[in-house]
């Protein structure tokens, strides 16, 4: 039986390739799944149809859709161009199709070109482990040997520029083409294919774009499909951006706390908030994680809960769930505060899930997937601490009443 007092329990599935069973996902204590039809492409049409028969296999496993991760924002849109109105076209109906199913959140991210960024898909830790590993160094060498981006050494320090030749010298011809495709093809759930020639392409389309008219395109997609996700009852939640920080030269807009209070008050409608992922914005020092908990409150409607250890060179690997640089006791504290009053008012429980985990025991006997991070072990442990977490928590303030 799960506690009431918990938060509700997450995992992300990515469907039938998923290895990790729904089954699985269950024994792990999880009540609801953050999952996508990844099999449409970004910009299409969701049709209820296929929206009902992915509910319907979760319901038979014993499990709810709690959320849509992700219903994914087309170039187009972010750019502004193309076949924007088409694809914003089909957001909205993609919308009215899941509000008519009954779903009640729907995450989105507005980075361009790429989705999450890390260098190293498997960082060997000292106990045998590995986990996801972001290291500018690296990526200096990907941009600047690989990709060829003009003016990339500007972005970069002498000192990392030397070190990021020396990173790529020692890589063999199997080692770079490996590096190459773990920065440029892990979309979620999905294998784009992309060639590095796509990727210049795409940065291209961006050369003439600020941040503020990124915004803009962002400020005109919410003004259409907020008021659907209004309608339908549907919580819709923007990703924070991944890591939170500029790459590629592209404009970033979903990076901190200004820029969330920004997102939340172009369309100011209880449909427009948050996806709070403390991982990702873990990884810039910059964000103050429980203020930006506190002050964006009303506007937080689902948790990633994952933590990030900062190195003094710049690099951020992905640490234990409750350990690294998120203070995960004061954010699931006011998680859970926040849940009460909600409750109390008559609405929903708030819903998370442990964000990525470590390959680690069985996981690394598998074979390698295509959903780096997405381990079932890794995962569970970290969802395993996050529920202690509650528990603790909970029990304490019980018994910090009773004076004992
Ligand atoms: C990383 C995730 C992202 C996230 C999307 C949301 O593993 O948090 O894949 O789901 O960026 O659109």
């Amino acid at each position: 039986m799960v506690n009431p007092e918990f938060l509700e329990q997450g995992f992300r599935w990515y469907g039938d390739r998923d290895p990790v069973s729904l089954e699985f996902i269950r024994q792990a204590g999880a009540e609801s799944v953050f999952t996508s039809l990844h099999e449409i492409p970004y910009g299409k049409l969701w049709e209820k149809k296929a929206i009902a028969a992915r509910k319907k296999t979760l319901e038979k496993a014993g499990l709810k859709w709690g959320a849509v991760e992700s219903l994914p924002v087309s170039e187009d849109i972010k750019l502004g161009a193309g076949n924007r109105d088409e694809h914003i076209f089909n957001y909205k109906e993609s919308l009215k199709n899941l509000g008519e199913c009954g779903i009640k959140i729907v995450i989105y991210n507005f980075m361009p070109v790429l989705d999450w960024v890390r260098t190293d898909l498997h960082y060997r830790l000292p106990d045998g482990s590995t986990c996801l590993r972001f290291d500018p160094v690296q990526f200096a060498a990907f941009e600047i040997f690989i990709l060829k981006r003009p003016g990339a050494e500007r972005d970069y320090s002498k000192k990392q520029l030397e070190k990021a030749e020396k990173f790529f010298g020692l890589l063999s011809a199997t080692g770079k083409k490996k590096f190459e495709k773990s920065i440029i093809d892990t979309f979620p759930g999905c294998k784009m294919g992309l060639k590095i020639s796509d990727v210049r392409k795409m940065l291209d389309l961006y050369s003439g774009i600020s941040a503020a008219s990124l915004g803009k395109n962002l400020d005109l997609f919410l003004k259409e499909v907020v008021p659907v996700a209004e309608k339908y009852e549907i919580k819709l939640a923007i990703h924070p951006d991944d890591p939170p920080f500029g790459i590629l030269g592209l404009p970033r807009i979903a990076s901190n706390l200004s820029d969330f209070k920004r997102i939340t008050r172009s369309v100011d409608s209880p449909s427009n908030g948050v996806a709070f992922c403390t991982g990702s914005l873990s990884a810039s020092p910059k964000n103050d994680i429980p203020k930006m908990l506190n002050e964006l409150e009303e506007r937080v409607f689902v948790a990633h809960l994952r933590s990030t250890q900062r190195d003094s060179d710049g690099s951020f690997k992905e640490s234990g769930h409750i350990e690294g640089s998120v203070p995960m006791f004061e954010v699931v504290s006011k998680l859970l505060e926040m849940q009460e009053k909600r409750l109390a008012k008559g609405g929903d429980k708030i819903l998370f899930r442990p964000d990525h985990g470590r390959d680690m025991a069985d996981d690394l006997l598998k074979p390698p997937t295509d959903n780096p991070g997405y381990s079932y072990i890794g995962r569970m442990k970290g969802l395993a601490e996050l529920r202690g977490l509650q528990f603790g928590i909970l029990k304490s303030r019980r018994t910090g009443k009773r004076k004992l």
